[in-house]
C-alpha cells in the first residue's frame, strides 16, 4: 500500500467511528441549527381546491393582491392540486394503483395550477419554476424577479410512504418542508375559510364550529376532527427547524393575504415545535 492510499483511507471525520442511529453520539456534530438559506423569503401556499378550482372569481382577486404586494416581499408561491387530483385518486384507487403511482400523478395537478397562476403573473416578471430549479437555482431566479411560482406537492413519487392508499405528503406538507428547509421568513396557507375551526365549518354540524385564532401543533396532535390541511403537516411542523408558526388565511376575503404577509394576525396562527438546538 502506498502512503497516498493510507492518507485517503484515514479521512478524519467526527462521525466516522459511530453509528448514525444514536442521537446522543451525533448531537455534538449534528445538533447545530442549520443556516437560513433565504431568510428574506415569504412562502405562500395557494389552495388547489380552495382557490384555483374556483376559477376567475377567486383567482383574479388573489393575482391582483399578489401583484400589489410584490414591491414589499419576495415570494415563493406554491400551488396545491385540487379537484383533478381527487378525481385521479378515485379512478386510480378503483383500478388498484399503489400510492407511489398516485403521488406523482396528483403532484402534476399541483404543477398545472402553478403554471396557470404564473401565466397570470407573467407581466410582473413571475414565472413557473420546476422542482429541480427550486432545489438549486431559486436564489438567482428571485434575484431576477420579485416572485416565482412552483408546485407545492413534494416529489416523493414512488417513495411515498405506503401506510395510506392516498398520498399522505401532499401540498401543505410540501410547502412547509420547503419553507422550513429554506429558512424562509414565513409561510402563509391560503384557504377558502377564515382559518382552522373546531370542526369543518362546511360540514353537517358546520354552524357549531368555532374559529380557533391561535393554537400549537402540540395541541392539534390530539385534534380528532377534520383539518383544512394534510394531517402530515402536523408531523413536519412538530420537527421544524426554522419556522416558528404558519398562518392560515381566507383567500376569498380581499386583503387577508396582504395583511398576513405584513405580520398581522388575520387568520389562524399555528405555532410549530421549533426550538433552539
Ligand atoms: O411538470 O406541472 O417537477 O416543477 O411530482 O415530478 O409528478 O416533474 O414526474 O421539473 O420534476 O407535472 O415530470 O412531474 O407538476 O413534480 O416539472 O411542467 O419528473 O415544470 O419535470 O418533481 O412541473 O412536475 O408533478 O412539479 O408537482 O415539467 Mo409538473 Mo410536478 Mo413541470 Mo414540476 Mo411530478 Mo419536473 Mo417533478 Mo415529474
Ligand atoms: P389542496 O391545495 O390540497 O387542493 P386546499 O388547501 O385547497 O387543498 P382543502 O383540502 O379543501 O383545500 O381544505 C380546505 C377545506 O377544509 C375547507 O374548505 C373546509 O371546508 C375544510 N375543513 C375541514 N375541517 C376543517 C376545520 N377543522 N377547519 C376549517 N376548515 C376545515
Amino acid at each position: 500500500m502506498s502512503e497516498t492510499t493510507n492518507t485517503i483511507k484515514h479521512v478524519a471525520s467526527p462521525l466516522a467511528r459511530q453509528t448514525l442511529q444514536d442521537n446522543e453520539l451525533t448531537r455534538p456534530v449534528a445538533g447545530v441549527r442549520p443556516i437560513r438559506l433565504l431568510p428574506w423569503l415569504q412562502v405562500v401556499k395557494i389552495g388547489g381546491r380552495a382557490i384555483m378550482d374556483r376559477g376567475a372569481a377567486a383567482i383574479l382577486p388573489i393575482v391582483d393582491e399578489i401583484r400589489k404586494v410584490l414591491p414589499e416581499h419576495r415570494l415563493l408561491i406554491l400551488t396545491g392540486a385540487g379537484i383533478r387530483a381527487r378525481h385521479l385518486y378515485s379512478v386510480g384507487l378503483d383500478l388498484g394503483l399503489p400510492v407511489g403511482s398516485l403521488a406523482p400523478l396528483a403532484a402534476s395537478e399541483a404543477g398545472q395550477n402553478g403554471h396557470i397562476l404564473a401565466s397570470l403573473l407573467a407581466p410582473e416578471g413571475v414565472s413557473y419554476v420546476e422542482h429541480p430549479t427550486i432545489e438549486s437555482q431559486l436564489a438567482i431566479h428571485l434575484s431576477a424577479a420579485r416572485a416565482v411560482v412552483g408546485s407545492a406537492f413534494p416529489p416523493y413519487h414512488h417513495h411515498e410512504f405506503p401506510h395510506s392508499r392516498i398520498p399522505t405528503h401532499r401540498a401543505d406538507t410540501g410547502a412547509f418542508l420547503l419553507a422550513d428547509a429554506l429558512g424562509a421568513a414565513g409561510l402563509t396557507i391560503v384557504e377558502d375559510v377564515d382559518g382552522l375551526y373546531t370542526g369543518d365549518p362546511k360540514g353537517p354540524d358546520g354552524e357549531k364550529a368555532q374559529l380557533v385564532r391561535e393554537t400549537t401543533v402540540a395541541d392539534l396532535a390530539a385534534h380528532q376532527d377534520t383539518l383544512p390541511f394534510d394531517r402530515a403537516l402536523l408531523e413536519v411542523m412538530a420537527t421544524a427547524r426554522h419556522l416558528e408558526h404558519v398562518q392560515i388565511v381566507n383567500g376569498l376575503v380581499p386583503g387577508r393575504l396582504t395583511a398576513a404577509l405584513r405580520g398581522e394576525h388575520v387568520g389562524t396562527i399555528i405555532h410549530t415545535g421549533v426550538q433552539a438546538v
